[in-house]
């Protein structure tokens, strides 16, 4: 039986609801967001705010492995970011290496694991080179997962699985009456993980700007207004403690 069909015919999830709410989740996404806004306010280069940016990062990565957060993915680079101007695209795409010089020791140290999903091959050889030694030097460890999402956006990522699945079909690999969401999911960036449980997406912004669509559907969301570089344990753990206090149903019933 597909699997949107079991869904529909157990309470599976239902009853895995109840156990989840007491538990921190497995997989925390988080858009990146308002550090131009922040700059902003503080008559600084939106430069600024990139950099302070990545001191709100690192602090999280801390934060959440000591949680217990098993997988961190964070928005860092959209496919729409291109649209920006040269000087500050070439300033983003500049920050991988930037952060991974100083940050990698003690990220390997620690046991984590980097990871990367988005379009590798529309990015700058510098960026990829990167990004690459940093996912080759942590392959092996076992720890916290962080995912970075790089030359990252949704629909084109829907695409590409569509596009991959229907040359299956051609070749006479997939039948199509068989596609099912086990099958979409494997064709996505994300089929090594599992779907995140909660999404953060601070600096007042209330919507989801073509990240993860298919992999939020059953996401719990969580919005703040504070701007990323001000983001600290406190917020983290607000959205992780309204995370816990909610009830996740799966579109099931809770009994
Ligand atoms: C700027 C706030 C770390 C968001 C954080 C290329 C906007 C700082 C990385 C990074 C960015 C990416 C991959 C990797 C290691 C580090 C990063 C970008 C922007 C866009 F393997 N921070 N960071 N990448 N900002």
């Amino acid at each position: 039986m597909p699997r949107f069909l079991r869904r529909l015919f157990s309470n599976q999830e239902a009853t895995h609801a109840k156990k989840e709410t007491r538990s921190v989740p497995c997989h925390v996404a988080i858009i990146m967001d308002g550090n131009g806004r922040w700059a902003a306010q503080r008559k600084l280069p939106r430069t600024a705010g990139h950099q302070a940016g990545i001191v709100a990062l690192r602090r999280t990565i801390k934060h959440a492995n000591e949680m217990g957060i098993g997988i961190l993915t964070v928005y860092a680079f959209s496919t729409e970011n291109w649209k920006r101007p040269k000087p500050e695209v070439d300033f983003l795409l500049r920050l991988p290496h930037e952060f991974l010089k100083s940050d990698l020791g003690d990220l390997h140290k620690k046991n984590v694991k980097v990871t990367m999903i988005g379009f590798m091959e529309g990015l700058p050889l510098h960026t990829r080179n990167a990004v690459s030694e940093a996912v080759g030097v942590t392959a092996n460890n076992t720890g916290m997962v962080l995912n970075f999402a790089l030359n990252y956006g949704s629909r084109d990522e829907i695409i590409a699985a569509v596009q991959s699945i229907a040359q299956k079909a051609v070749d006479g690999e997939v039948k199509p009456a068989l596609i099912d969401e086990q099958t979409m999911a494997s064709h996505l960036f994300t089929a090594a993980l599992p779907d995140p449980d909660l999404l953060i997406r601070p600096s007042g912004e209330i919507r989801l700007s073509n990240f993860l669509l298919w992999q939020l559907a059953y996401t719990e969301l969580w919005f703040t207004d504070v701007n990323w570089p001000d983001f600290d344990r406190e917020h983290l753990e607000e959205a992780i403690s309204a995370y816990r206090n909610r009830d996740r149903r799966f579109g099931g019933i809770k009994f």
